[in-house]
């Protein structure tokens, strides 16, 4: 065979092969089409690179990932402690004003709802310890999404008692957790009242890059324009969820059974992440007057209670973890921008696209970039959950010429971020490729102590 021969003969080959992939596993058109496979790099290792992508066989992860706790220090993994706790209490709820509280009956993990996120690298050991304090009402239990391990596995731990496992975590993405009730029944009254977080699962080899086409005109032609931005972003939890109420705020099965819920939260709250009066006053120079339509917690007095705006630049690499925890379907879609790339189970199942549709305990990971300076709202494309909670103003850059007008300090010039911070909650605990948010402030759906403790933990001033 002559060097002519060969050079001809080893793309066809790995064309086939890749034909028989798509023919011989379960992949989706999607998911191949979402691997990378770099065509110029072929005639140097075609081979090499069809095992990349994961061969000719479904490489399957093991279906059971939990391990002994006693001998978990001696694997070589990282181990990383995450300690829960499950508390029955009282939470604020839209119409609570600092004059006048409406709560309702929450039961959580921690003291806040949606739990604390716990995040790792794929491959390390997350070894969990739920501890259920004297005097706490009822008994709990705990189910993540992560470990491929039933929750009938993990019994229900009492009032005084504490219990740990321990799993690798082995599958890339964002999982949901929450708690299982007492040996799984009630366990719908535990999660609609609170229980339920999330685990970021990092890749090992880290997060991809970022491609953005658009189109240009080069000599008179209209040409795409690639821009690529490299793999560290800023980066957002957003968890989606429902309550079912009733008037005195305790949970309605009857309401669950007919899916007619009374609100709709994102990171447990409704309406959470709109203008205060603090954005009131910069733009209309008056506390009072609103700039959105719904403002339910816009006082100060209101503290971690009171609505927070995401922040971030324009042109920076943005990454937002989505989790549906709720019973309905959730049309991500963010009003002004379109979904750069769209990720679950470490697969790119779509490049830009204007709406993702996640069903219940579904999570993607969602890539974007913000071109222009404006004011963009993340919203469950359904109107009666948009009406009802699920709209997130996020800001990006100074759209309102509030740097000028206020005379702010010129590293604020691309982001508010840096002078009014990134509410708490919709921030996740830092990655291998997050971008350090410039400031953050007190928000969530947290106790006073609990409050309290995470300003201690992040260096937030009050
Ligand atoms: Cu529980």
């Amino acid at each position: 065979m002559n060097a002519r021969q060969l050079r001809t003969l080893l793309p066809v080959a790995a064309v086939a092969a890749i034909g028989m992939t798509m023919l011989g596993s379960s992949y989706t058109q999607t998911q191949i089409a979402g691997q990378t496979l770099d065509t110029s790099a072929l005639d140097i290792d075609a081979i090499q690179q069809i095992h990349d992508m994961g061969g000719l066989n479904l490489v399957m992860p093991e279906a059971f990932a939990q391990m002994d706790c006693e001998n978990v220090d001696t694997t070589g993994r990282h181990v990383e402690d995450f300690q829960l706790t499950g508390e029955s209490v009282e939470l604020p709820i839209m119409g609570h004003t600092a004059d006048e509280p409406m709560t309702y009956s929450a039961m959580t993990f921690s003291g806040q709802v949606p739990a604390p996120t716990v995040r790792v690298t794929q491959g390390d050991v997350i070894r969990m310890t739920l501890t259920i304090p004297d005097g706490e009402l009822r008994a709990h239990g705990n189910d993540m999404h992560a470990s491929q391990i039933s929750a009938t596995n993990f019994d229900a731990v009492f009032p005084g008692q504490s219990k740990t496992y321990c799993y690798i975590a082995h599958v890339p993405g964002v999982f949901k957790y929450h708690c299982s009730g007492v040996n799984v029944a009630e366990m719908d009254l535990h999660v609609l009242s609170g229980m339920y977080g999330i685990a970021i699962v990092d890749p090992l080899d880290g997060y991809k890059r970022l491609m953005v086409e658009k189109t240009a005109v080069q000599g008179g032609e209209v040409v795409k324009d690639r821009k690529f931005y490299p793999p560290d972003a800023l980066e957002f939890q957003l968890q989606y969820n429902q309550l079912y109420l009733t008037d005195s705020g305790t949970y309605d099965q009857k309401a669950m059974f007919a899916h007619q819920n009374t609100q709709t939260v994102v990171n447990g709250k409704q309406f959470a992440y709109v203008p205060n009066e603090t954005h009131n006053n910069l733009i209309n120079d008056d506390p009072e007057k609103n700039i959105f339509v719904a403002q339910p917690w816009n006082s100060a007095d209101l503290n971690q209670y009171q609505s927070q705006l995401l922040f971030v630049e324009t042109d920076q690499h943005v990454r937002f973890f989505v989790e549906n925890q709720g019973n309905e379907p959730l049309f991500f879609h963010i009003v002004g921008e379109i979904l750069d790339r769209v990720t679950q189970g470490g697969r790119v199942q779509s490049g830009p696209t204007e709406t993702w549709l996640l069903g219940g305990s579904q999570n993607m990971i969602v890539d974007v970039v913000f071109d222009e300076p404006g004011v963009y709202v993340a919203v469950n494309h359904d109107y009666a959950a948009i009406f009802s909670g699920a709209a997130t103003v996020i800001v990006a850059g100074d759209p309102f010429g509030l740097v000028e007008k206020h005379d702010l300090p010129a590293a604020v010039s691309n982001s508010y971020a840096y002078a009014l911070g990134n509410p708490s909650d919709a921030v996740p605990p830092m990655g291998m490729n997050s971008i350090e948010h410039p400031k953050q402030n007190l928000h969530g759906l947290y106790t006073d102590e609990r409050a309290a403790a995470i300003a201690a933990e992040r260096g937030i001033e009050a």
